[in-house]
């Protein structure tokens, strides 16, 4: 891959699932400038721009050493010109001007502040901003009406943006894993999302569910749901039920990324004790108040708050950093997916992500393999049928066949 003369000339695949990943990154200054600009540009919804940094980022991740100079560069895939000024930027002076006049920028610190809110995407930001909001506490004191999950997002708002450590997702495994059995035994929990490819925190924590026997999952999530908020463990949580029999587009064509599963976005309530083992959650916050196990409902009710919201507030109260360390519990965020045991292998290499491999691994199929890859199924446009497998293995199998006469892998 490397060769030895006397500016080292770098060579990577132009896929992203091409490259073995790495978490020993030795550009993290030149990753960390393309980084922050692709967030920007996602904050912008401007997802073009966005991809292109990511893919820029994930090539100068990939290399073995630190960059030194321009010309180490040339023939590298995915580093357009901007990318490459950026870069330049950088090696000449030491950090990226755009880079750090970004960081700095008013309508990008409120940009992240506001989508920071669990429920809050680019587009209720942006509309925000123009109304003159750039803070939580102006969010709070305007006028806006929020919805049930941006209201979770804003009083849930630190524990949210606070990472989740693998010990932490652990505990949150053994509590599905009870909940996912009560309802329906010999049904398996797994972990997925950054935590299954070894990363060491998260933003949250995905769960694939499913059942060995095809048709026993339908209808668990609603069950699963219910028991864990029985149980005390739910803040917040919507279920979308599964849409994949309705879609007229054809299974390994959903409309966008968005696959079709039933699903659960929630927000857990994870007690110290259960990072240890899994106790029961308290049933009196520390202040005395009674928690809302047994309601059977969500949000609103848990308030450790010992001064009740006055009215003009009633959508959020953010506790102190003071308060967080005093309480017993963190709000974790926390994804379950229900698949059948037929599309399970897809669910499970769809949802391991990185979102960036995922999107390169279908761009791929499609493009070198004429294959059409969801988290459903796979189907070879040339042989018009769908692919089955039961592991991941057996995808990257199908993916591997050469049916194509002008398939040709770009170096
Ligand atoms: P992190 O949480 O550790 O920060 O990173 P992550 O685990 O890689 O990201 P994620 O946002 O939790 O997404 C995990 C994977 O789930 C990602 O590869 C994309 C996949 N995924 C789907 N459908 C959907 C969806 O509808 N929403 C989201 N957010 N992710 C989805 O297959
Ligand atoms: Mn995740
Ligand atoms: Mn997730």
């Amino acid at each position: 891959l490397v060769d030895e003369a006397e500016v080292e000339v770098f060579s990577v695949p132009s896929y992203a699932c091409q490259r073995r990943t790495t978490l020993d990154n030795h550009n993290t200054v030149l990753t960390d400038a393309l980084s922050l600009l692709a967030e920007n540009a996602e904050l912008e919804d401007e997802e073009g721009r966005g991809v292109a940094f990511r893919r820029a980022a994930a090539v100068l991740k990939a290399l073995p050493k630190p960059v030194t100079s321009m010309t180490q560069l040339k023939g590298l895939p995915c580093l357009g010109e901007h990318s490459l000024r950026v870069i330049k930027d950088i090696l000449d002076n030491g950090t990226s001007s755009e880079a750090e006049a970004t960081k700095q920028s008013e309508r990008y610190k409120a940009l992240k502040v506001l989508t920071g809110i669990f429920g809050v995407g680019a587009k209720t930001a942006a509309r925000w901003i123009r109304d003159g909001i750039h803070t939580l506490q102006q969010l709070r004191d305007s006028e806006h009406t929020l919805n049930r999950a941006q209201q979770a997002g804003l009083e849930h708002y630190e524990d949210v943006n606070q990472q989740v450590t693998k010990a932490e997702a652990d505990a949150i495994g053994e509590i599905v894993e009870k909940a996912v059995l009560s309802v329906l035994p010999g049904a398996q929990v797994t972990l997925t999302g950054g935590f299954r490819r070894g990363k060491l925190t998260g933003h949250d924590v995905d769960f694939l569910i499913t059942h060995p026997v095809e048709g026993r999952e339908e209808g668990l999530m609603p069950k699963v749901v219910s028991w864990l908020e029985s149980q005390g463990f739910l803040l917040y949580q919507k279920t979308t039920r599964n849409s994949y029999l309705e879609s007229k587009e054809g299974p390994a064509r959903p409309a966008s990324n968005m696959d079709r599963f039933e699903r659960c976005f929630s927000i857990f309530k994870l007690t110290k004790d259960d990072k240890h083992g899994t106790k029961q959650p308290e049933k009196l916050s520390e202040n005395g108040i009674k928690a809302p196990e047994d309601t059977g409902r969500s949000l609103t009710h848990v308030q450790t708050d010992p001064n009740p919201p006055t009215p003009s507030c009633t959508m959020a109260q953010i506790h102190s950093s003071k308060d967080r360390e005093h309480r017993s519990w963190r709000a974790v965020r926390v994804d379950l997916v229900v698949s059948p045991i037929s599309q399970f292998a897809f669910a499970l290499l769809g949802w391991t992500g990185s979102k960036l491999f995922e999107r390169e691994l279908r761009r791929w199929a499609g493009y070198e393999k004429a294959m059409s890859l969801s988290s459903h199924a796979l189907y070879d446009n040339n042989q018009g049928r769908y692919l089955r497998a039961t592991s991941e293995e057996e995808i990257f199998a199908h993916l591997a066949t050469v049916k194509v006469a002008s398939v040709q892998k770009p170096l």
